[in-house]
């Protein structure tokens, strides 16, 4: 192979490797578990592209289960975690946050407990950027913000586990 055409086929090579990986960047991704069966993901999705994009699942060997969730108020008043099957719309241009109290990536059933550190692999799946790896610590450690796990009406909504 000539150098010139090396150089075509690097090219080519980069350019399709490249579309997928500009549109979407996660930001700032921490998990935590509650107790040895459940845990949770959070972070900031961000869309560089100019066209909306769709995150429409999650997957990963860290739980039996692994699901988008977010957080309603039940007609009691109690907040209640509800699985997402449409998923997230993800705006052009734009950010949506995981966190908790609102949307986040659940897991259930998990593989092993999470321990302070530790990296938890999970795949996001988007309409657009396709599968999205993300590498998210372990973070067990309370920070000085209230834990989603912590609130009572919040342990109440966990009974659904
Ligand atoms: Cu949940």
């Amino acid at each position: 192979m000539s150098l010139k055409s090396t150089l075509i086929a690097t090219l080519a090579a980069f350019i399709l490797a490249t579309p997928a990986l500009a549109e979407i960047e996660i930001h700032d991704p921490y998990a935590r578990s509650s107790n040895a069966m459940a845990g949770a993901a959070f972070m900031v999705i961000h869309n560089s592209g100019d066209t909306d994009d769709h995150l429409m699942g999650v997957t990963s060997d860290a739980a039996q289960r692994v699901e988008l969730h977010t957080h309603i108020e039940d007609e009691n008043g109690v907040m209640r975690m509800i699985h997402v099957e449409d998923g997230f719309v993800v705006p052009a241009a734009s950010d949506i946050l995981l966190q908790r109290g609102g949307n986040h990536v659940m897991f259930m059933g998990l593989t092993a407990p999470f321990v302070q550190d530790d990296i938890i692999t999970i795949i996001l799946v988007f309409e657009n950027a396709g599968e999205v790896t993300v590498e998210i610590p372990v973070v067990q450690v309370e920070s000085t913000s209230p834990s989603w796990t912590t609130g009572p009406t919040v342990k109440a909504a966990l009974l659904h586990l």
